[in-house]
């Protein structure tokens, strides 16, 4: 098949899923066009069956803001007509699922019919798409896919709690390729890091409000109180100055490195001891999965699709959201002991199977195949 598939190229679970997505099919035969307005930070390979579109927004100062949905509807079109794109597979419903609709239109007028298949993530859904300012066009465009997928059940259930939808939506987990983190714990370089006495501690996330970074430092203060160890914050976002603050307030800042953004999250994993996600909202949890397929035991709140990854008790433990003290509670449990952190690492590497990218991908091909045969 010919695949065109729209994203965010930023880090982010939804553009890190949609990119390893179509590397996944590329692999399999399909010919994947990337139609993005930068190249995906995690699509370092293109060949033959890989290509990339990117879709320009020119600067304009009558606006206010740059019509992209515009250009991209445009960039659509014009892709599928010149490579002969039979389907386009649209990750995070905002606004990407529309423009894809108006490109549909486009199409039509000149008799091309290109099915959409919209893959909700998250905060399309529960934070931005169910704000009343976006909405109804949220709704119309979800309405009019011609399939629809989320990441996990909570999503599906919140979005047809918050929306009127029409469409069946299936649920086809996000996945992960089990062979990038094969790494051993001796090719880590874990002791450049820290001590050998000391645990390492990780959070991974784009470092917004829904993060609960607060919550990440306050965590990893009541561990380091029982337990020396080291906090690693990996990425970027408006809430890693307050956390750096805050480190400073309690005095651990020289226990804790903040690195931005890194490609190299399976090496950083590789030699961490436990993962810390508080979110306040999370459909998913990508960065908890990728953090269990290292063998890391994950400690997490229990909001929306957390626990259809993080098995409490197995993997990792699970709390209400903002519950600081079970978190560090639950944290220091899994450290204090070599045999039961040993325990949960391995449980964690094992649940993390069950979202073998060999055995996800498959679903969306066949949601392909039964949409264009429905066509
Ligand atoms: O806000 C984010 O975390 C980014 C967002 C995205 O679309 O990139 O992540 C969402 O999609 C991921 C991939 O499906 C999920 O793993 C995350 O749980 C989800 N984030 C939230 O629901 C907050």
């Amino acid at each position: 098949m010919k695949i065109g598939i729209v994203c965010y190229p930023t880090f982010g679970g939804s553009g890190v899923v949609a990119t390893e997505l179509g590397l996944e099919l590329s692999k399999r035969g399909h010919e994947i066009h990337f139609i993005t307005y930068s190249q995906p930070v995690r699509l370092e390979l293109l060949s033959n069956n890989v290509h990339y579109h990117e879709v320009n927004v020119p600067e304009y100062p009558l606006f206010l803001y740059q019509p992209y949905e515009l250009a991209l509807s445009s960039k659509l079109v014009d892709m599928v007509k010149l490579h002969g794109i039979e389907l386009l597979h649209v990750h995070y419903a905002i606004p990407h699922a529309y423009a894809a609709y108006m490109a549909k239109k486009m199409l039509m007028e000149e008799g091309i019919y290109v099915p959409i298949v919209t893959t909700l993530h998250g905060t399309d859904i529960t934070l931005v798409g169910s704000h009343p300012f976006y909405k109804t066009a949220v709704t119309f465009s979800i309405n009019k896919s011609d399939a629809v997928t989320s990441v996990s059940k909570s999503l599906k259930d919140d979005t047809l709690r918050l929306f009127d939808i029409k469409n069946d939506i299936e649920v086809i987990p996000n996945f992960i390729d089990l062979n990038k983190y094969q790494q051993h714990y001796t090719d880590c370089q874990r002791d450049m890091m820290a001590k050998e006495d000391e645990k390492i501690i990780t959070h991974i996330s784009n470092f917004r409000k829904v993060k609960n970074i607060s919550d990440v430092v306050k965590v990893f203060y009541n561990i380091q109180k029982h337990i020396p160890a080291k906090l690693m914050m990996v990425g970027e976002g408006p809430e890693r100055e307050p956390a750096e603050r805050l480190c400073h307030q309690l005095r651990i800042q020289d226990r804790v490195v903040f690195f931005g953004n890194s490609n190299e999250i399976d090496k950083i994993l590789c030699f961490s001891d436990l993962f810390l996600l508080p979110s306040v909202t999370e459909s998913f949890g990508l960065a908890a999965l990728e953090a269990m397929a290292s063998g890391v035991p994950v400690i997490s709140s229990n909001t929306g699709g957390i626990p259809e990854v993080n098995i409490h008790g197995v993997s990792g433990f699970l709390s209400n959201v903002n519950d600081v003290d079970d978190m560090s509670k639950n944290a220091i449990h899994i450290l204090e002991d070599p045999n039961r952190l040993s325990k949960f690492k391995a449980n964690a590497k094992q649940e993390s199977k069950k979202f073998d990218i060999h055995n996800i991908v498959p679903q969306y091909e066949a949601i392909y195949e039964s949409t264009l045969q429905k066509c």
